[in-house]
């Protein structure tokens, strides 16, 4: 039944999990309240030069005292899903140790607020708030930070499992390897190659044991890796372009999907990181028995296509948005979600992010007419339309992100919300996208 509809429009299957992604870290401020302990983000953000304006996470939407309200905006949009992270910090302000239950206590009224409308739950586990204390201990690049990790995923299994029929891993590992450790433009701010595939195997690690704690908690929800995943296409037609596009796509795609799905790291990728990387080196027998521990679902994540030249670097084809690493290509929506199908078999897909910002002012009479979220979003949808009329199995859509949030080195520049955030009076109010969304909830399509 996700044939056009009588109208000519295009109807998703019954039951589609219309929904809206945030973050810990990117919405909820009180920085400092019940117990939570510091993050690389508030020593990142707090560090000058490292934020657009110095912005910080301090304070941000105010989610976590303005919850119930942010609840009451789910409902009033139709959602009947809500993917959100927890933050490790909430819940061991080092770390490591007894679990804080003020912290947990958060998150049970969130989900009993999101239970009482009849919104379903998304946990993410981890969306790079990482405890500082653990950095100081050397972070991802020290192997028991994974440990670390699964001590955590289990408290917070016990504590929350009841309630969380879906859970996931740790959020796009690839944008910590590169922007955390190649790039520096994210915390903790390193540049440093050969430690930043280190970290892409302990973050695996990290994943795998997560989703061994969570069956071992006995909770009954269901589990699965968030990835960004990004098409590659060749530049030209040259026979250098698809060579360097294969390789490409090794590290942007392959790199995460199959240690998980496959139990393999890409022998292409190894090869070009050589054998004494320190990656190579820090691969210990039974690792990817762990990581590629069986999965219930796949996050995919999809905001840009990459084009990739000869010569193994990047051009652009489409316009792109506000953010400069964003060509609008929803095409790549279909590709990405048909090939991990054809690639890792029909394991059930989620959409946890899709969304871009635009510059969103209120006109005179207080409306935002974000006409270009309404055109990205319609393009994006009807491509996963036509994916699932293809045969993939993809159950919910959250577009990113629910509220106007804190865009990480970018601050409060970008507004990439539904809903957009007067950040001096904390005053909410639906752009026009929220609006059109309802109503595409509403019937189930476009
Ligand atoms: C995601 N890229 O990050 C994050 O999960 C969100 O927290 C973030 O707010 C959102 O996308 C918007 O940026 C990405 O370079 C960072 O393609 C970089 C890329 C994609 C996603």
């Amino acid at each position: 039944n996700t044939d056009a509809d009588p109208d000519g429009g295009l109807r998703f299957p019954d039951n589609f999990g219309w929904g809206a992604a945030t973050s810990a870290y990117q919405i909820e401020g009180a920085a400092k309240e019940d117990g939570r302990g510091e993050s690389v983000w508030d020593t990142f953000s707090h560090t000058p030069g490292r934020t657009r304006n110095g912005d910080t996470g301090d304070v941000a939407a105010d989610h976590y005292h303005r919850y119930a309200q942010d609840l009451d905006l789910m409902r009033e949009l139709g959602l009947r899903s809500y993917r959100f992270s927890i933050s490790w910090p909430r819940i061991q302000a080092d770390g490591s140790g007894r679990p804080n239950q003020r912290g947990l206590d958060f998150y049970r009224r969130l989900l009993d607020g999101l239970h009482e409308r009849g919104i379903a739950p998304m946990a993410t586990l981890f969306h790079w708030d990482l405890p500082q204390a653990l950095q100081d201990d050397g972070g991802w690049e020290n192997r028991d930070t994974a440990e670390r990790f699964a001590d955590y995923a289990d408290a917070v299994f016990r504590a929350l499992g009841d309630r969380v029929p879906a859970w996931l891993t740790i959020n796009e590992p690839k944008t910590v390897v590169q922007n955390g450790y190649i790039w520096g433009h994210h915390a903790p701010g390193h540049r440093d190659e050969a430690a930043a595939y280190l970290v892409a195997h302990h973050l695996q690690l990290a994943h795998g044991l997560a989703v061994q704690a969570l069956r071992a908690s006995g909770a009954s929800g269901r589990i699965g890796p968030a990835l960004n995943l990004h098409p590659c296409y060749p530049a030209d037609d040259s026979a250098e372009a698809a060579a360097a596009t294969r390789l490409y796509d090794g590290y942007e795609n392959r790199l995460y999907l199959d240690s998980v799905f496959k139990g393999e790291y890409p022998q292409d990728v190894l090869a070009d990181l050589g054998p004494d990387s320190r990656m190579a080196r820090g691969v210990r027998d039974g690792d990817l028995k762990i990581i590629s521990s069986p999965v219930d679902l796949l996050a995919v994540q999809y905001y840009t296509p990459i084009y990739v030249t000869g010569g193994g670097g990047t051009v652009r084809k489409w316009p792109t948005s506000e953010a400069e690493w964003q060509q609008i290509y929803p095409e790549g929506m279909y590709d990405i979600l048909t090939r991990v199908t054809r690639d890792y078999g029909r394991v059930p897909i989620t959409i946890t992010e899709n969304g871009l910002p635009c510059p969103d002012t209120p006109g005179p009479d207080g409306t935002i007419d974000d006409a270009g979220r309404v055109n990205f979003l319609r393009d994006h949808f009807a491509a996963a339309h036509r994916a699932v009329r293809d045969g993939v199995p993809l159950e919910s859509y959250h577009v990113w992100s629910l509220l106007d949030n804190f865009e990480w080195a970018e601050g409060y520049d970008q507004r990439w919300g539904l809903v957009y955030v007067d950040y001096a009076s904390q005053r909410r109010v639906l752009k026009r996208s929220a609006h059109w969304y309802r109503e595409v909830i509403r019937r189930n399509g476009l």
